[in-house]
């Protein structure tokens, strides 16, 4: 039997069939019809954020601790104006996300309606897909397809624009018993011909690589991943986007490659004869100048969307499926090939690749004038808070850090803005992580640029009983910037200074303790070296507020090693005008 509703009403109705739990959003004119009957339903739980960026953000973060897209909803004009940089970031992040705009009503599109904006024109080049309804009987099909768009194939935002008469009309409500999108059909499952032909050449290799980037986060395949380097011997490098999903502790992982990566993964990939990408995408912060990047190598490209294959870098061996069945696929063929007695022999690599690692760990200088190294902040707070917490970045000299001196074991651990880079990211983020798997702790580690720019979710956080901990790296500057302000412009550091934390200690704008406190939250600084660790228990002691943490450390430190912009991967500095001496290693 049907049931006459609102095409606000069935909006929710169906957010509860695909089992929507938490809608991150903002109301306003156009989307309030859909507040109405949400404040009735039982399954769904709004959470009201303080501006739509916000939304966006933690819709993310629920997405990345659940491995369900993340649901954001805001108001037509500005409130869906401000989704465009989440939209954009998990475009480039291949993050699931349904976000539910409303539209001005369908007989005034078109007329600059007060708060109109084409959003579907906007979001175009930066959502997986986006929809435009005006009719109300197309609610509950276009929701049932986004949430199918967004969460199969290369996941990504879905974008449904709803027009203001669609939420207040009346249809009878129809869920569809099958969806039918012509020209979809993710290809998931790989090529025989292709694995095997993968297979062989990981046996022929003398210098194969595993570099593995997000995708193998999304498809879920750290398992399959462990086996096949298991398998074959080997060496695995991770991407910022892949962290976690091999452990750092274990013996084949050679590290992070990429503009602030180890020395022996940024070298692994330049030196190799054979590289298995699997989920990457050739981003150039990890290939530094294409065209000088690993010269010699032959590539095996395996990836859900056939577009990123050969975009940057020429596949030899193509293969197009999800991450875990390629990977599952792989180790069956290898499996079969060390039947026959094929069996790959890297033990001159591996010295090679052992003597990177020795001679280039990682590393920093503490400070000599008894301030805080930022490092040492980072460093501490992976060990103290241990592997089964996750740990989210913002964007900057703290993200590349968090990345390298915290430990991560588990995928899912880290949780950044990659692709896009989004300052403003990490508070949301960890909202969103924390509503999403409450049982985890969750610590933002963030910079005191990207803070200023989403602080304000901490209300949200204290309201909503979303207790985040939050560890401002402050170093009183856009420390990024900065550093290449002092690497490239030769020490003018032009609107840099934020004054968080000015070194004569006089005024800090804002005061991060008292701005968090303001804000419901117990606020901690630490200022000497000494406290880190008291500071660090102490707001692990707090569960039942957000806690956030003014780490006020040293303004000059700055991220190592570093492959300059436009710069080829060989010219990798291991500290300022430091080069590893690749040929001494052989
Ligand atoms: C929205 C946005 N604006 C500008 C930038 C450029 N940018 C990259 S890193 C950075 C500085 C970040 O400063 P902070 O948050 O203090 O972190 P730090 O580098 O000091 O750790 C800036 C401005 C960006 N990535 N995102």
């Amino acid at each position: 039997m049907t049931e006459q509703m609102t095409g606000a009403q069935s909006l929710i109705r169906s957010l509860e069939h695909v089992g929507v739990d938490t809608v991150f959003g903002i109301p306003g004119g156009a989307i309030l019809p859909a507040y109405d009957p949400l404040y009735d339903s039982a399954k769904v739980r709004h959470i009201l954020m303080r501006h739509e960026q916000g939304a966006g953000h933690a819709a993310e973060g629920y997405a990345y601790a659940t491995g369900r897209p993340g649901v954001c909803m805001a108001t037509s004009g500005p409130g869906a104006t401000n989704l465009v940089t989440p939209l954009a970031d998990a475009h480039m992040d291949s993050v699931p996300m349904v976000a539910i705009t409303g539209q001005v009503a369908s007989p005034m599109i078109g007329t600059d309606a007060f708060q109109e904006a084409d959003i579907c024109g906007i979001t175009m080049p930066i959502t997986k897909h986006n929809f435009l309804v005006k009719d109300v009987r197309d609610i509950p099909r276009t929701i049932a397809e986004a949430f199918h768009i967004a969460s199969s194939g290369r996941p990504g935002p879905v974008l449904v624009d709803i027009s203001k008469d669609a939420l207040q009309n009346n249809a009878d409500f129809v869920w569809p018993e099958r969806l039918d999108l012509p020209g979809y059909r993710p290809v998931t499952k790989p090529h025989g011909k292709q694995v095997r032909e993968a297979a062989r050449m990981i046996a022929d290799a003398k210098r194969p690589v595993l570099y593995v980037g997000g995708g193998v986060l999304r498809a879920g395949a750290a398992a399959e991943l462990r086996v096949l380097a298991e398998l074959t011997g080997v060496p695995v490098v991770t991407t910022l986007m892949a962290r976690g999903v091999f452990p750092d502790s274990h013996p084949l992982y050679v590290g992070m490659p990429g503009m602030h990566g180890d020395v022996a993964a940024v070298g692994s990939l330049q030196q190799a004869d054979l590289i298995v990408a699997l989920g990457a995408r050739f981003d150039d912060r990890v290939t530094g100048r294409l065209d000088s990047f690993a010269p010699d190598a032959k590539i095996v490209h395996a990836d859900i969307d056939p577009a990123e294959i050969s975009k940057n870098r020429h596949a030899d061996v193509p293969i197009v499926g999800d991450c875990r069945e390629v990977l599952a696929d792989l180790v069956v063929a290898v499996r079969a090939d060390q039947e026959k007695g094929r069996q790959g022999d890297y033990g001159a690599w591996w010295d090679k690749l052992n003597k990177l690692r020795t001679t280039y760990p990682k590393g920093f200088d503490a400070p000599d004038d008894g301030t805080l190294s930022p490092q040492a902040v980072i460093q501490r707070l992976g060990q103290v808070v241990g592997p089964e917490a996750t740990y989210v970045a913002g964007v900057g000299q703290h993200q590349m850090w968090a990345a390298q001196f915290i430990d991560y074991e588990r995928p899912g651990a880290f949780v950044n803005s990659g692709g896009l880079g989004t300052m403003g990211f990490s508070v949301p983020a960890a909202l969103g992580a924390k509503v999403g798997d409450p049982d985890r702790v969750v610590w933002s580690v963030d910079g005191d640029g990207c803070f200023q720019m989403t602080n304000q979710e901490l209300a949200t956080c204290a309201i909503e009983g979303i207790p985040i901990k939050v560890a401002v790296v402050n170093n009183g500057n856009l420390g990024m910037v900065r550093q290449w302000q002092t690497l490239f412009y030769e020490g003018r550091y032009s609107n840099t200074d934020l004054q968080t934390s000015p070194l004569d200690e006089k005024v800090r704008i804002p005061d991060f303790v008292r701005l968090s406190e303001a804000y419901g939250c117990v606020g901690l600084r630490c200022e000497r070296p000494e406290d880190i660790d008291a500071t660090i228990e102490k707001a692990m002691s707090i569960n039942d507020r957000p806690v956030v943490v003014d780490f006020t450390v040293n303004h000059d430190a700055m991220v190592w090693p570093m492959v300059g912009p436009g710069v080829s991967n060989d010219n990798i500095q291991y500290a300022r005008d430091m080069a590893p001496n690749w040929e001494h290693q052989d």
